[in-house]
């Protein structure tokens, strides 16, 4: 495409210049609007998918598109409307929901984007990351960091879908995607009884290996988070805060590495919030996007102003400094990923409250 020709129609030499700037493909900074804005201008837009049609059209998938080395991986991207037709539900995150039917495997490859995956309901496929054979159960939250081997098998005979999130329009955008595919898919190769990872770092609250092989460097050694160990630390902080606070109506946990404290990988921070019902947070504004998918109970998030009701399944995009509130109906259990350590990391990650309370007005 030609560059941009800029015109003064009141100034013949003017727009000669612009003439020749355009033919050797420069821009008079002069003329160009709305590149440093006071605040981050928000191209994409929210937007919600609902866990109903989610499930219906991942099972018509199922039943129709095979999966083997045509396709390898039967997902359905979250693509956002406001990104221009890219399969990306933000400007850096990829949110998907994949479905695995009884017996079929993913066979295995590796990517520098890095992946993880939260299980909405269901049970019974195992991931092997790096041949680590990790269940996936409801609640449970899986890591494939980047560069890792995976592939997914479900030796059960119930179908099974999940959510999983990339940082794959992050990692194209800076040019580094690369792909690899693994040994032929075959038989189960579910070789362990049970992952080493959990079982060297899964032990329990503050609890390390004294030998072994030291951990990784740039992301979490412990490759899944059960639902039981999320749930019960929800449940400790609700029962602690009620009790120093009365009124204290919600729980945020984030997914840690448990050697240092820090994200669960580089490029992608998790967390886990519960609100109890008639909670109503105050509205906040982040630096960088993030995908919401609602667990358990509905209520609603209000973004910039707008209410989108959420039930279990619903998927949500949040983009840049787009004000959030949430509202709980029922004990509402929300999982969020969101690029925040890359924006810490760069020195560019800002919150504030937002200025207007949230208004209740409701979408189609
Ligand atoms: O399960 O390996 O949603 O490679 C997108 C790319 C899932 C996967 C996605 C992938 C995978
Ligand atoms: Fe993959």
């Amino acid at each position: 495409m030609a560059t941009r020709r800029f015109h003064a129609p009141a100034d013949p030499a003017l727009s000669n210049l612009y003439a020749d700037l355009a033919e050797r493909n420069l821009q008079p900074l002069w003329e160009l609007t709305g590149l440093l804005t006071p605040t981050p201008k928000a191209w994409a837009t929210p937007y919600r998918w609902r866990g109903k049609e989610l499930r219906e059209l991942g099972a018509r998938a199922g039943d129709l598109v095979p999966v083997d080395r045509g396709g390898d991986r039967r997902v359905l991207s979250l693509a956002n409307p406001s990104l221009g037709g890219a399969p990306y539900a933000t400007p850096t995150l990829w949110g998907a929901v994949q479905y695995l039917g009884p017996a079929e495997t993913a066979p295995a490859h590796r990517h520098t984007p890095a992946a993880l995956r939260f299980v909405l309901e269901g049970e019974g496929v195992w991931t092997l990351v790096n041949g680590d054979p990790l269940h996936m159960a409801a609640g449970d939250l899986i890591l494939t960091p980047s560069w890792t081997w995976h592939e997914h098998h479900n030796p059960g005979t119930t179908p099974m879908a999940w959510f999983d999130a990339l940082d794959l329009p992050l990692v194209e955008a800076l040019g580094a995607v690369f792909f690899e595919r693994g040994h032929e898919p075959g038989a189960a190769r579910v070789t362990a009884p049970r992952s080493a990872s959990e079982s060297r770092y899964g032990g329990g609250p503050g609890l390390l290996p004294c030998d072994g092989p030291s951990p990784p460097a740039a992301h979490s050694p412990l490759l899944r988070y059960p639902w039981a160990a999320t749930d019960r630390a929800l449940s400790s902080r609700l029962a602690d805060e009620g009790a120093e606070a009365a009124g204290a109506r919600h729980a945020h946990v984030r997914f840690a590495d448990p050697t240092n404290g820090r994200d669960v990988m580089p490029t992608m921070r998790c967390e886990m919030h519960r609100y109890l019902p008639g909670h109503t947070t105050p509205a906040l504004r982040r630096t960088g996007s993030s995908l919401v998918a609602a667990f358990r109970g509905t209520g609603a998030v209000v973004l910039d102003g707008i209410s989108y009701d959420v039930a279990p399944g619903d998927l949500i995009a949040v983009p840049s400094w787009t004000s959030v509130a949430y509202i709980a109906d029922e004990p509402l259990d929300l999982f969020t990923v969101s690029d925040a350590p890359v924006l810490e990391a760069l020195a560019l990650y800002r919150e504030e409250a937002a200025a207007d309370p949230p208004e209740t007005s409701l979408t189609p």
